[in-house]
């Protein structure tokens, strides 16, 4: 489809001005947002083929995330659900050394569009803060993207299963549901979606 070609080559190209207009013209041709979010995510794949590929550098990749984030913001009252709330609290973080927050941000926007109270504690977060903030927490969920911050995803969920029985739930383009079961997490998903599920069944709502 067209409109969304254009959407992925806006988010590619990180042509941030461009990408409210076309969301909106998008959504008003009957487009879903789901679709929509879906080509965005798919951009953001290609972005980091071609990174991988030498094709594209850092500060590429970081005009494209900014199109990825206003285009996210642009989405948000169209993907929220509104529903009740659950009285159900989560924290949620990116693991200490790494800095990708779209995804996590994508997870805390569904968990709280499903009713869900959300504390966001950013990036780079350490296990500890995690554990400061998660103490009046029912769930706690870490995301990680990168090979190299797995060690610290499973430094954080070790240091928390032994902290407190906290419910904890993980993920991140290179986490995997063994990974996830390895290193003692309660729950594991692949997308935001994914994660409401989980979480709902994880605390039995
Ligand atoms: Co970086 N980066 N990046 N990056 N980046 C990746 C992850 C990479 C795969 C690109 C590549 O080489 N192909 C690669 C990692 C390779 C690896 O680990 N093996 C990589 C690299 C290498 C790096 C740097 C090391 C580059 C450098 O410095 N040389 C550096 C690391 C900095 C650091 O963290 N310390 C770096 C930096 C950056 C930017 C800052 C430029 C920017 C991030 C901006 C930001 O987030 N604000 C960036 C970007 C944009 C990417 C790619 C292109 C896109 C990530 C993204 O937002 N995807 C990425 C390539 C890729 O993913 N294909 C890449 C869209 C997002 C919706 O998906 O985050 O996977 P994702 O989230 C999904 C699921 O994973 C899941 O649900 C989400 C929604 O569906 N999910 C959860 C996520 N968290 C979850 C938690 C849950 C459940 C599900 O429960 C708790």
């Amino acid at each position: 489809m067209q409109n969304l070609q254009e959407i992925m080559t806006t988010v590619e190209k990180g042509k941030g001005k461009l990408i409210e207009s076309q969301i909106e013209k998008s959504l008003a041709d009957g487009i879903e947002p789901e679709n929509i979010l879906e080509a965005m995510i798919q951009a953001m794949d290609n972005v980091g083929d071609r990174f991988s590929k030498d094709e594209i550098f850092m500060p590429e990749m970081l005009v494209t995330a900014k199109a990825m984030k206003k285009g996210v913001e642009v989405l948000k009252p169209v993907l929220s659900t509104e529903t009740e709330a659950v009285k159900v609290k989560c924290v949620i973080g990116t693991v200490e050394g790494d800095i990708h927050d779209i995804g996590k941000n994508l997870v805390g926007m569904m968990l709280e569009s499903a009713g869900f109270e959300v504390v966001d504690l950013g990036v780079d977060v350490p296990k500890e803060k995690f554990m400061e903030q998660g103490k009046d927490a029912d769930l706690i969920c870490c995301s990680a993207l990168l090979t190299n911050t797995m060690p610290a995803l499973q430094e954080t969920v070790s240091f928390l299963k032994n902290a407190f029985r906290k419910k904890v739930m993980v993920g991140g383009a290179p986490i995997t549901a063994d990974f996830a079961d390895q290193i003692g997490a309660d729950g594991y998903a692949a997308d935001a979606a994914g994660a409401v599920t989980r979480a709902k069944e994880l605390l039995e709502i």
